[in-house]
């Protein structure tokens, strides 16, 4: 549950860090069940499940995923995080009773390798002609993350700008603000334990910086959206059996 004070921040700032919101025999179960992934996954994605791969130049290096869509069916443990009281009860506090799963994704950030995430809005990707941006998303770290191995950063108030122009970029595979990432003043860097989760708006700047670190930085976001935002969502919703 919220106090009065995080409902306030997180109206004021578009984004609140809940420490300690998942236990941590629960994260140790989602990293077993996320081991090799990178691995696995270039071997044979299961079925439904989406990855987007990191780009390089050099083609001797590894393959490592950089994000992999519908990480529920591939971990247990996230599919119950997701669906837990200690997640809900929060997302309730702030979008109301009437929840749906939009998507559940691993970010995996991997060491050396893992490339910057492009300023943008959320909402960029999920506006349609009959929705609005009531959309919710909770990153949970997995791996503790630092400036250093690229955590998220948000610019404050931001959400109450309106949606930002965005544009797409040949050699990027999303829809970012013009420019490529670089660091902003008005940004914050919000550092996290493994267990700790960041709520936020889906109108809110946010990126994050490549990992120069020897420590991958795995995160998993959660989206949730309000049930009825939008029928052709819920309905796609069903179809992939997220709600
Ligand atoms: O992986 C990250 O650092 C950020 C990912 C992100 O912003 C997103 O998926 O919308």
């Amino acid at each position: 549950m919220l106090t009065p004070e995080e409902k306030h921040f997180y109206e004021e700032n578009g984004y609140l860090l809940k420490k300690h919101l998942v236990p941590l025999d629960w994260i140790a179960q989602v990293k077993q069940e996320i081991e090799g992934i990178h691995e696995r996954m270039a071997a044979q994605p299961p079925e439904g499940v989406t990855v987007s791969w990191e780009v390089y130049d050099d083609p001797a290096k590894p393959k490592r995923i950089k994000q992999l869509m519908h990480s529920e069916t591939v971990s247990p443990a996230l599919n119950r995080i997701l669906r837990g009281d200690a997640m809900l009860d929060i997302v309730e506090a702030l979008i109301g009773p009437d929840i749906s799963l939009y998507h559940s994704k691993l970010l995996l950030k991997a060491a050396h390798d893992g490339t910057s995430i492009p300023w943008h809005q959320d909402y960029a990707y999920w506006k349609r002609d009959d929705n609005h941006p009531l959309m919710i998303n909770c990153q949970l770290a997995i791996d503790e993350a630092t400036l250093e191995n690229g955590c998220i950063q948000y610019v404050p108030g931001s959400h109450k700008w309106g949606l930002q122009e965005h544009e797409r970029k040949k050699q990027t595979f999303g829809v970012f603000l013009p420019g490529h990432y670089r660091e902003r003043e008005d940004a914050v860097a919000v550092e996290m334990e493994a267990g700790d989760g960041v709520f936020f708006n889906s109108l809110i700047i946010h990126g994050s910086a490549p990992n120069t670190s020897r420590k991958d930085r795995r995160m998993n976001t959660f989206a949730y959206n309000v049930t009825g935002n939008s029928l052709t969502q819920c309905r796609e919703a069903l179809r992939g059996k997220e709600i």
